[in-house]
Order: C-alpha cells, then structure tokens, then sequence
C-alpha cells in the first residue's frame, strides 16, 4: 500500500471505490500540509482491522492479552499527560464570538486557522496517513450523517473501526456528491528520518478546534478518547448540535435504553424507550445495560446507546432516536460482575483497553474489578505495582479515567431495534447529576418548561472524564457544558421552540425526571444502592408515563412517596428513603443561587420563561 514519494510530495493513490471527488481533494490538500509519509485508505475489513493491531503491537502501543483468557484482545498505554478530553484546550471558532456564548472558548476562525495550518504543517512527517470513512448512525439512515475523519494514528483508525460504522460501504452512501464532515487529527508527532517512534504520539500543546459554521473539526496533540475518536464528542455532539439547531433535531449526550413490562394476560407488556442524560462518568453505560434485581420478574431492559443520541420529530409528532455510535467507550474501573454483568460479558473478547493495568497471565485489572487486588501488576504507566505497597500509597493500577472500547454487537441485551434507521420513539427524559447532597432520588417535571429548566440547571461533581479538578460542584446543563457547540442559551431556547412545536401537534410529549444516584450518609457513603436497583426508579417513571402511579407533589414537581415505590428484594427503610429524597431548604436556598449565576452568565438571550420559573421556584422555596 506504499504510495511513491514524487518530489516530496506523497501520492494520494485513492482506490477506486472512492468516488466523491470533494473528499479526494480535501485529503491531497491535507497530504500536502501534513507531509505523511504514505496515505493509507482504510477498507473497514477484519483483516485491516487485524493487520493494523498487529502493527500497534509492533510499535509497543498495544500489547496483545492472553488468547486463553481475553481472546482477540488489547491493552494499550498512553502517555501519562494523554489521558482525558481537555477541556480548556477545546474552541468553538464561530464567526461570531456572542453565538459561542460564555460556556465555550472562542477564538476567531481566521486566526484559528492560520493557528492551524502552522501547527499541522509538516505535523504527519514519518507517518502515515490514514483515511478514515464512517457513518455516525445506521448507514443510508435519514438520521444518520457522514464523517471522514484523516489520522496519523493507527490507534484512531482502529478505535473507529469499533465505534462507528467504518469502512468501504460509506463510500458507496456517500457516491459522488455525497457530504461529509471533514476530520482532520494528528498526534501532532512528526519523525525526523531514522528517529525512533515511541509508544504513544502525542504533543504537549493540544488543540480540539470546532468551525461550526462549515461544519469541519481539527484536532491536534491528543491521542486520547474524545480528543482523538472526532465521530464522538467533536462531531456528534459539537457540531451535530449546530446541525440540529439549524435543521430542528436534538443531538444529545443521551444514552437510550428500552425497558419492556412483563407480559400481563398474554399480552405482552407495555415497551418504553427512555433517554438519559448524565455527565461523563456517571454511570450512563451501566444504566443502559442494567439488569434489573430479581424481585422484577418479566422486566427487560435492553440498550440502543450509552452516551449520545440524535433525536429527530417524526411526522407523528413524537421523537425518534437512534444512537449514532456503533461501540461503547466506557469507563472500567468500578465495572465488574455486580455492577455491571452486562458489560462485563460485552468485553470477554474483542476489546481494546486502554489504560488499565496488566496481570502476569497477560489479562486486564482495574479498580473495582475484584475485592481484592492481584499481588503483582504492570500498572497503566508501565511499572510495576503490588497490592502490599499499593495499601500504604493508595497508588492506582489502572486511570480513574481508563476504558474499553467494544463493538456494540457483543452486548448481550442490545435492543432489537438499535440498528433501525428509523429510530425509536422517546416516551421520557432523565437527567442526572452526581449530587452528594441537596438533589432527591427523582423528581418529574410538571411540564415541558420546567423540565427544560431542570436540565438547563443541572449540577454534577466534576469526573476524571476530563482533566482538572475533581469531584466541585459545577453546573451541567443537560450534561451538555463541554459539547454544545454553540451559545447555551440558544441551546435552551431550541430544546423550548422544539417542545411548542410538538405540543401543537397534540402527540403526547416525552416526559422529563430528574434524578440523583449519588446522595451520601455522614461518612460519604453511597446511601442508595444504584445500578440494578435503579430499575425502582425506572418502573415508577413509566408507571406515571402510563398515568399508573401516585407522586406528592413537592415545590420542583412530583415525586415518589416511600410507598410509590417497589421495594420487593430490597432493605431499604423509609428513613433511608427520606435521607435521599429530603428537600432541605437550607441546601435549595444556596441551589438557587447557583442557579441565579448561572442564568447571570447565561443572561445574553436567555430564554424568559426560564428566569420566570426560576423566579417562581424562589418564591414556593419562600412560601
Ligand atoms: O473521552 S470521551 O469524550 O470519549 C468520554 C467521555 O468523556 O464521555
Ligand atoms: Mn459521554
């Protein structure tokens, strides 16, 4: 596949079932800037998929796991300093700086691309240069858009394999004329001839670069998840949310999960589709996968997504979603046979992991995994770590941030329809914050209005998801802060415009819950159990959709009383429950004034019927 190298330039040589001839020319301009060594057009086959790990495992980035144990499997290390999306290194470069709005860096586009060009000049020398195809969602799908994403690193290219739907078949949706978003990433890396690679690329300064208005991404510097994978967070949500705005769809940091009633009568039971969105590293995968406990005999619960969904008005004037990923990115440590069994069985085989640690018989380990610790491991920064020594230093063996990376096919519960390019209707959103205080279990939004603006006020305990500080209290709206990729408020006012135009067609709306997994006792406990036993929750939120269960109202909407629950197979006293639904008034006098400064910020174009409910809310917290 060597191309030759004609007077330092490098042939683009595109196969011939590459026929849009816009993409052709973007990657020879892209060629012509980077200076790859060769240009490598990625087929989506097994076998490249093979012969690429293969060659990752020769450079050192990957080491292949035990076949015995983890079959067809990978562990890859990055750099200590690539380790989770950078926020701060993240621009929105819109022509306008006001249509970023205060949640988003802004750097004028002209300025951002001169930044750029520099940077990206020369920036593949040594490397290859890989062409990446792929479409975000079930190819041919009206839901569905295509990408091209260009990489240097291999590790991208198959990372994507896994998690979009890549390979030759979108050239064929994409034909001549077809578009495209244009990708451009580097590690940022280049070889001088004969210097020797190390085993993860990357570049001190890095640059997560979006241009909304020409819908195109550069990414320079990272290798790592978000930073890297651009069909993801860049393209999916940051940009997607621009096309949504403009086209009347929602792109959302949502998983989807389907939850069917047992059958009753012989008749099957009721089946929901519900969207949920939670901040990075909340548990969103283990949610969409949950098993629910065995008191809940009959009831299923099967996945379409884990982290984003693009939702679209059907002609019905309901919602459908599709999950416009093809694999999960999930974070592994704390996922292990209780918590998760699901996921568990997803990664016995076929599975990149990236940044947990080594057995000696050559399988994975990270915190959470087992209740006790392996004596010996080669930790995520290649040492050598023991259990023993590990007890006084508290010296971790796998990132908090490290994850697996598997095909969404090797879920056992995937949903029938998740492939469906029609999508499935969406009868409630969830939103969920990690509150240790303050937010009860779940509250449901009396109306469209208040429910926009319990997502437009969400707050959640920053993750190791992204660099900076950990577990302050920050507000997320709609788990959306890093990726919506325009100014917040207009983002409020799409998510108000969009729920008039569907209550004008008379179609019953999605409903919208808040929840908060994560309130803790006096000695920082989880006080709620969580995973499985958050089908409690789940069964009461589609009770109330079918108008079947009670709630007390309370001064944000409704919820449960103890007894609205079902608490079959659990030990769960009512003063517990109180512990984790309690309003104090105290704790909600300070959540307003958080969200006071926030709608402050947010003020410029600031949807009014937001500051009235907030208003409104001040004064029943009074009463
Ligand atoms: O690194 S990713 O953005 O892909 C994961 C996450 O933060 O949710
Ligand atoms: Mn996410």
């Amino acid at each position: 596949m060597n191309q030759p190298v004609m007077g330092g330039v490098v042939a683009v040589n595109a196969p011939s079932f590459v026929k849009n001839q816009k993409l052709i020319s973007w990657v020879a301009e892209l060629a012509a800037l980077t200076k790859p060594e060769r240009i490598y057009w990625c087929d989506g086959s097994k076998e490249e998929y093979d012969r690429l790990c293969s060659e990752l495992v020769a450079a050192g980035t990957m080491k292949k796991l035990n076949p015995a144990k983890r079959p067809n499997s990978f562990i890859a290390w990055s750099d200590p300093t690539d380790v989770a999306r950078v926020e701060d290194r993240t621009f929105i470069c819109c022509e306008k700086e006001e249509n970023a709005g205060p949640t988003n860096n802004w750097v004028d586009p002209k300025e951002m691309r001169a930044t750029m060009h520099q940077l990206f000049d020369g920036a593949m020398r040594g490397r290859t240069m890989y062409v990446v195809p792929f479409s975000m969602g079930p190819l041919g799908s009206p839901i569905a858009h295509i990408g091209v994403e260009v990489s240097d690193s291999p590790y991208v290219a198959v990372s994507m394999r896994v998690m979009t739907r890549m390979g030759k078949a979108v050239y064929d949706v994409l034909g001549t004329d077809g578009e495209f978003v244009p990708c451009a990433h580097t590690v940022g890396a280049p070889l001088q001839p004969g210097q020797k690679d190390v085993a993860w690329p990357c570049n001190p300064t890095k640059y997560i670069v979006h241009y909304p208005e020409t819908r195109e991404i550069w990414s320079f510097g990272s290798g790592y998840g978000g930073n890297a994978l651009l069909g993801k967070k860049c393209f999916a949500l940051r940009i997607a949310s621009n096309m949504g705005r403009d086209q009347g769809w929602l792109a959302e940091h949502m998983l989807i999960l389907g939850v069917e009633a047992p059958a009753e009568n012989g008749k099957p039971g009721a089946k929901h589709y519900v969207a949920a969105a939670f901040p990075s590293a909340c548990g969103k995968t283990n949610f969409a996968m949950l098993i629910p406990p065995p008191s809940f005999n009959g009831w299923k619960v099967t996945t379409i997504g884990d982290d984003i969904a693009w939702i679209k008005p059907g002609k019905d004037g309901r919602l459908y979603a599709i999950n416009p990923e093809a694999g999960y990115f999930g974070v592994a440590p704390g996922t292990n046979e209780q918590t998760n069994p699901n996921c568990m069985a997803s990664m016995e085989a076929d599975t990149i992991f990236t940044n947990v640690a080594l057995t000696d018989d050559g399988d994975v380990w990270w915190e959470g995994l087992t209740k006790e610790p392996p004596a010996h491991l080669i930790d995520w920064q290649r040492k050598d770590w023991t259990a023993e020594e590990a007890k006084k230093s508290g010296r971790k063996a796998a990132h908090p941030n490290s994850r697996f990376t598997v095909a969404a096919t090797q879920n056992p519960v995937l949903d029938s329809a998740w492939d469906d390019p029609a999508g499935v209707p969406i009868s409630a959103f969830i939103f969920g914050g990690r509150r240790s205080t303050t937010v009860p279990l779940v509250t449901e939004a009396r109306n469209w209005v208040e429910g926009v603006y319990m997502a437009a006020t969400m707050g959640s305990e920053t993750t190791a998801a992204a660099t900076g500080e950990q577990g302050v209290v920050r507000r997320d709206p709609f788990a959306m802060l890093p990726f919506t990729g325009y100014h917040m408020s207009d983002y409020f006012q799409h998510w108000l415009t969009l729920g008039k135009k569907l209550e004008a067609t008379g179609a019953k709306l999605p409903k919208f819950y808040c929840v908060n997994w994560f309130r803790t006792d006096e000695e920082g406990k989880f006080v709620w159990p969580g995973f499985g036993d958050n089908m409690r929750v789940l069964k009461w939120i589609l009770e109330r959709i079918d108008g079947k269960a009670a709630g007390v109202e309370n001064i944000f909407g409704t919820t449960p009383a103890f007894s609205d629950l079902h608490w079959e197979g659990i030990k769960f006293s009512a003063e517990q429950y109180d512990r984790i639904t309690a309003i104090n008034k105290a704790e909600w006098t300070e959540e307003l004034k958080l969200h006071t400064e926030l709608f402050e910020k947010l003020k410029h174009h600031l949807p009014e019927e937001l500051e009235a409910t907030r208003q409104q809310l001040e004064k029943r917290l009074a009463a």
